[in-house]
């Protein structure tokens, strides 16, 4: 009998064994900031923000919370003119919570809206004003939900993947027409559909990454840095009016795993992930190289499916400093000359025999040449590279163990 208790207490924990805790946001909706745009124009945004002195941030707060959270969000409106609400856009909550005016409530100037739901399954969600929603979102009313696991901890969901470091990229678009006094200031009643309000055709300008574009993506936050063989989680969001095509450096070994806030049922091996608006991916890279290179977003209209824009954010990967036996022996192997002209000799010395494999890629990870497994003697080895390669530039020689270490240089030619 006591082993029988004991066993239920443990099934018990086992499925209630993380605390789940209620979790307060304070929001304020504003309809008179300011941003200052990547060519220092400063545009009037409507937007959320967490003090009655800050400005709102485009995007909003990013509200993080663990599955099974109890979430209560207080919505405080001191704008004036049309009303505002909070869309939680992909959370499973009920109707009365889901901030579509008509279907629950929409807050009045200087009224409170308080939304209340239980966090669900672990993953990028978002949410925006549904109030004219098509002028609210591009006054600049949305932001990121990011829903981890129950535990908090760096797995994309319960039972996931384990990843060191995640970065989110959240894009939207700006066309400062849509930013005039004329198109914000709107009479606002909840029969009226957007259509009967007079806007300008939309042709963005700005094409944003985390409210950043262009210069302004060198920002630390918004560069993607990691470390050879690091899994890394990237969170890609679209609330813009443009598709989105996103091309990952293929040394960076991108795995899409999840969409809309759930596994993908089959896994996609792909440098390419493609968001139309509205939807979030959720992308695992594994870097094979040290190497610098960069994220591509191709901002694509939806109409002519041209693409309108590219944004890039900067990647930048370092060696791993956690080193294995075979890279330590291996760390210090050397290419002589480097830089070189025709060829060069890769130089290094072995404290035991050793089957190494070569190989010489270029800096967007493609295979030039791959000399394969050989046995290599103790003591010094060299061997001869260089006369395949035939253009100008820089590519990275790796030594690779049977085990699949890896010890990588960078070389240059002339
Ligand atoms: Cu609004």
């Amino acid at each position: 009998m006591k082993n029988i208790i004991i066993l239920i207490v443990t099934c018990f924990c086992g499925l209630n064994g993380y605390s789940q805790q209620d979790l307060d946001f304070f929001l304020i909706a504003r309809n008179t900031g300011e941003k200052v745009l990547a060519n220092n124009d400063t545009i009037r945004v409507f937007g959320f923000a967490q003090s009655l002195g800050a400005q709102p941030s485009i995007p909003g707060p990013t509200l993080i919370m663990n599955e099974g959270d109890s979430v209560h969000i207080d919505l405080w409106n001191v704008s004036q003119g049309a009303p505002h609400t909070l869309h939680l856009h992909g959370l499973d909550v009920d109707q009365e919570n889901d901030g579509v005016p008509h279907l629950s409530f929409d807050i009045a100037h200087m009224d409170h809206g308080y939304y209340h739901f239980k966090a669900p399954h672990a993953g990028t969600y978002l949410y925006h004003c549904h109030v004219a929603s098509s002028i609210h979102v591009q006054a600049g009313m949305y932001g990121s939900i990011i829903v981890k696991p129950s535990d908090g901890s760096n797995t994309t969901w319960n039972g996931g993947y384990e990843y060191t470091n995640e970065n989110s990229y959240f894009c939207s678009e700006i066309d400062t027409t849509w930013h005039n006094d004329s198109v914000l200031e709107h009479d606002h009643d909840t029969t009226i559909t957007i259509h009967q309000v007079s806007i300008p055709k939309y042709k963005p300008q700005f094409f944003l990454i985390n409210g950043l574009s262009d210069q302004q993506l060198i920002d630390e936050n918004v560069t993607f840095n990691s470390v050879v063989n690091q899994i890394d989680y990237t969170r890609l969001t679209n609330i813009g009016y443009c598709g989105l095509r996103v091309f990952f450096p293929p040394a960076l070994n991108a795995r899409i795993i999840d969409s809309d806030g759930r596994p993908l049922p089959v896994e996609e091996i792909s440098d390419t992930v493609y968001l139309y608006p509205g939807e979030r991916y959720g992308v695992l890279t594994d870097a094979s190289m040290e190497f610098s290179g960069e994220i591509t977003f191709d901002y694509i209209d939806l109409n002519t499916m041209g693409v309108k824009n590219t944004q890039v954010v900067p990647v930048s990967i370092s060696g791993d400093v956690d080193l294995e036996e075979f890279e330590k022996e291996l760390f210090n192997f050397k290419v002589v000359p480097n830089p070189f002209h025709q060829e060069a000799k890769i130089k290094f010395k072995l404290n035991e025999a050793k089957k190494i494999k070569i190989r010489i890629i270029d800096v967007n990870g493609r295979i030039l040449r791959d000399i394969p497994f050989s046995k290599y003697l103790s003591g010094k080895n060299s061997v001869i590279i260089g006369e395949s390669l035939l253009l100008k530039g820089t590519y990275v020689v790796q030594m690779i163990s049977e085990e699949g270490y890896v010890v990588i240089k960078k070389i240059i030619k002339l």
